[in-house]
């Protein structure tokens, strides 16, 4: 009998931003769960599959990460045939208003036909507080890669146009690692008595 083969919806997700502001520490996050406060420039294109589960079923997005130089590139690898944009910007940055013309130039590089969400990362920061840029940028979510803050944000929002559903939600992954059981005084004792039931069987298979 022939099966029927079940296929994940993937879509192409550009993430472009000036450099350092935290494009490969947002995709890792989502990817592995870590965090690593190194830096480690990426060189040329990128591409990650990342996915999620929702409540309307599974979604992929294929995250291609390129830096301002390979977007402006042509032929543009990251830009095309996108369905979606992550715009990622540094509210660490000591002068705010200096990222304007990068954030206009990025604009204008992603089709007007394209989603976007505008991500202001590295909210943990002390600088973030006095920094305007969240609140001047239009429709801009701060998020931090650091403490894991909003970082599902811009994919529910992509989700939930692309199943054109306003009440989709993303559904959590469930931890890795094992969770930590306390055992009871029973528990305790029964381990003990399986423990020295096993040893002698050790035993039988020792040449002697
Ligand atoms: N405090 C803080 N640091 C962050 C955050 N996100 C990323 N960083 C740090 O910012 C630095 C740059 O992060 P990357 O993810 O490599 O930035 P990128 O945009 O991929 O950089 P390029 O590949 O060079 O374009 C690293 O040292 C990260 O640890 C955040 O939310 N908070
Ligand atoms: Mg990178």
């Amino acid at each position: 009998m022939l099966r029927r083969q079940w296929r994940v919806p993937t879509y192409k997700c550009a993430i472009i931003g000036p450099k350092g502001s935290g494009k490969s520490s947002f995709i890792q996050r989502h990817l592995t769960g870590a965090f690593d406060q190194g830096y480690y420039p990426t060189i040329g294109v990128v591409v990650i599959k990342l996915l999620f589960n929702t409540s309307r079923g599974p979604i992929c997005f294929e995250m291609w990460e390129g830096g301002t130089v390979e977007c402006n590139e042509a032929p543009n690898p990251v830009l095309k045939h996108i369905k979606c944009a992550i715009l990622m910007f540094d509210v660490n940055i000591k002068e705010p208003f200096s990222n304007f013309s990068t954030y206009y130039s990025l604009f204008d590089l992603v089709p007007s036909h394209v989603m976007t969400s505008i991500c202001c990362n590295k909210s943990d920061t002390k600088t973030c507080q006095k920094n305007p840029l969240h609140l001047t940028i239009y429709r801009c979510t701060k998020i931090s890669c650091k403490t894991n803050f909003n970082l599902e944000k811009p994919f529910e929002y992509f989700a939930r146009k692309l199943f054109k559903d306003q009440s989709l939600v993303l559904i959590p992954r469930k931890p890795l690692l094992t969770a930590q059981v306390k055992l009871s005084g029973e528990d305790l004792l029964r381990k003990k008595e399986w423990a020295s039931k096993a040893s002698p069987e050790e035993d039988d298979d020792k040449v002697h």
